[in-house]
């Protein structure tokens, strides 16, 4: 049983030497195709991401300044004004020096259009807070604006 044992080990052993080096080329081979693979999937997504101009528009109106603007009114008592802006998360009014205490934001993106995302407070669609929104694809106001209401 012991010999047996023996010779059925170092079988094995020898061949698995042997095929190691295979192994490595084959390992070689699948990292390839992972790289292959992983490139495809990588492109596919940058053309869901380049799709979904909308949908980034949405998610920044919705959430992307909300807590740094909640954060410019507890510290300042109020909202920026339509006036202000969202630059005054950036830098502060001039007559909120005092009490602010930013930068809120490290910067404001243009919408995936191009344009800045328009500030309005208050709003008129969000009576009891500020409106936020892109103006869309047309760059102006119409209806297929994006904003923090729907
Ligand atoms: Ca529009």
């Amino acid at each position: 049983m012991k010999g047996k044992h023996r010779i059925g080990y170092r079988r094995p052993q020898s061949k698995g030497g042997r095929h190691d080096g295979f192994s490595l080329i084959e390992i070689l081979i699948v990292l390839a195709l992972i790289a292959l693979l992983a490139g495809v999937v990588v492109t596919n997504f940058t053309g869901i991401f380049a799709g979904g101009q909308e949908s980034t528009a949405k998610i920044f109106v919705d959430s992307a300044v909300d807590a740094p603007i909640l954060k410019y009114r507890i510290d300042t008592g109020s909202f920026p004004t339509t006036a202000e802006g969202l630059t005054a998360l950036l830098k502060p009014p001039g007559n909120k020096a005092a009490k602010w205490k930013g930068p809120y934001i490290d910067s404001l993106p243009d919408d995936p259009w191009g344009n800045p995302y328009k500030y309005r407070y208050p709003g008129s669609k969000n009576p009891d807070k500020y409106d936020l929104y892109s103006l869309g694809e047309d760059g102006t106001e119409s209806a297929d604006d994006i904003g923090n209401w729907e």
